[in-house]
């Protein structure tokens, strides 16, 4: 069997006095997205900074530093936690010689590698190429020169467009063609609606188990993996409460801190399921120590999408992993809030319970 080589990958992280995310975490979560797209990290080279350099980003003797560690680890792929601007990417790739790539790229890469509906597909070519179109002056240039791999990749067959010309002409074919998937998801959601049966979509951080709760909760078969952002196509189920109601429950993609703008409103199609939904069910990865700014950051998508206000319940997931159990503080704090083990199925009923008690959600 042919096997590529893994990409050797090193991580670049700047620490800004105004971050609200500590960089350990945002870097461990780098590393997590590296792995799923399939590189190996070898290294990473942190710097503390008020504000990025102009012409690298990082500073001049942080690039020769970088360039030695490249050349002792066998690099062949850096990858910067921030968002790099074009001419950042262009100076970084002349003075390093190895392939740079940003956040976002390696998050398309690897949108791009698990779109497998048309609707996923059109929706990652729609990011990507407008991506390209806006950093064409970057790697438009190099890309040749550095070869393939990571966030050179489109969804299943489809190859990269570096030409302005047919970078738009391709971009509108691909809005064209998603209007029509949204007018046909609203056709099912209206025929939905007008079953009059309620709907709730499972939302949250990616990896925190939302595919593994619609599992749980409705033996649905989706594919749970530990790799980040496993899902990306909407999948609904029916689930029956104890009362004898019924709802139409959806695991949706999952959210990150630092998801560019662009990105979400290319998954519109897909996000209109969480914006359509008469109840939020957000599942938190308890066992990460840094769920509170998971939170946050959800709730900034939620925002984004103007589906704050939408009743929410939140779901602590992973309590198996926590050696003692969640605070009342914490529990309050976010009510109405449920304890559970999606894998170990512990105390879903009390999920379905609160789910029960949810004004408004009888059917219409
Ligand atoms: N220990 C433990 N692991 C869990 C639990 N729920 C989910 N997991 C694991 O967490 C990982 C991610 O689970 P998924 O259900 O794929 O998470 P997701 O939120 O759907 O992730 P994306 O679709 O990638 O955003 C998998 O390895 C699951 O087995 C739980 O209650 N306890
Ligand atoms: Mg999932």
């Amino acid at each position: 069997m042919y096997l590529p080589k893994r990409e050797q990958a090193l991580l670049v992280g700047i620490e800004f006095a105004s971050e609200p995310v500590p960089l350990s975490l945002s870097l461990s979560e780098l590393k997590g997205l590296a792995e799923t797209a399939g590189a190996e990290v070898v290294g990473s080279l942190t710097q503390k900074k008020d504000r990025p350099d102009q012409k690298y980003f990082i500073g001049s003797g942080k690039v020769e530093e970088l360039k030695a560690l490249a050349a002792a680890q066998n690099a062949d792929l850096i990858i910067f936690d921030h968002e790099l601007s074009p001419s950042n990417e262009r100076n970084l790739e002349e003075a390093l010689g190895v392939k740079v790539i940003d956040r976002t790229e390696l998050i398309l890469d690897i949108f791009a590698q698990h779109a497998h509906s048309r609707e996923g597909k059109l929706q990652v070519e729609l990011a990507q190429a407008t991506f390209n179109l806006t950093h064409l002056t970057g790697h438009g240039a190099s890309m040749s020169r550095l070869g393939g791999g990571i966030a050179t990749r489109g969804p299943g067959e489809t190859k990269l467009e570096y030409d302005r010309r047919r970078l738009r002409s391709r971009i509108s074919e691909l809005k064209k063609e998603l209007e029509k998937v949204r007018a046909h998801r609203s056709r099912k959601r209206e025929q939905r609606r007008s079953s009059r049966i309620p709907t709730a979509a499972i939302v949250g951080y990616t990896n925190s188990g939302k595919s593994t709760l619609l599992n749980a909760l409705t033996q649905a078969g989706v594919l749970v993996q530990d790799k980040l952002f496993a899902t990306l196509d909407p999948t609904t189920r029916r689930l029956y409460l104890p009362s004898g109601k019924t709802i139409l429950l959806t695991d949706t993609v999952g959210f990150i801190q630092k998801l560019p703008h662009h990105l979400v409103a290319a998954f519109q199609a897909t996000l209109e399921e969480v914006t359509e939904a008469d109840l939020l069910i957000h599942v938190v990865d308890a066992a990460n120590p840094f769920h509170e700014q998971q939170i946050s950051s959800v709730y900034q998508v939620l925002e984004e999408l103007k589906s704050i206000t939408k009743p929410l319940i939140t779901v602590f997931n992973k309590t198996d992993r926590l050696e003692k159990p969640l605070s009342k503080k914490l529990l309050g704090k976010y009510k109405p809030a449920v304890a559970v083990s999606a894998l170990k199925l512990e105390n879903l009923n009390q999920l379905l319970t609160t789910i029960d008690a949810v004004d408004n959600l009888t059917s219409k």
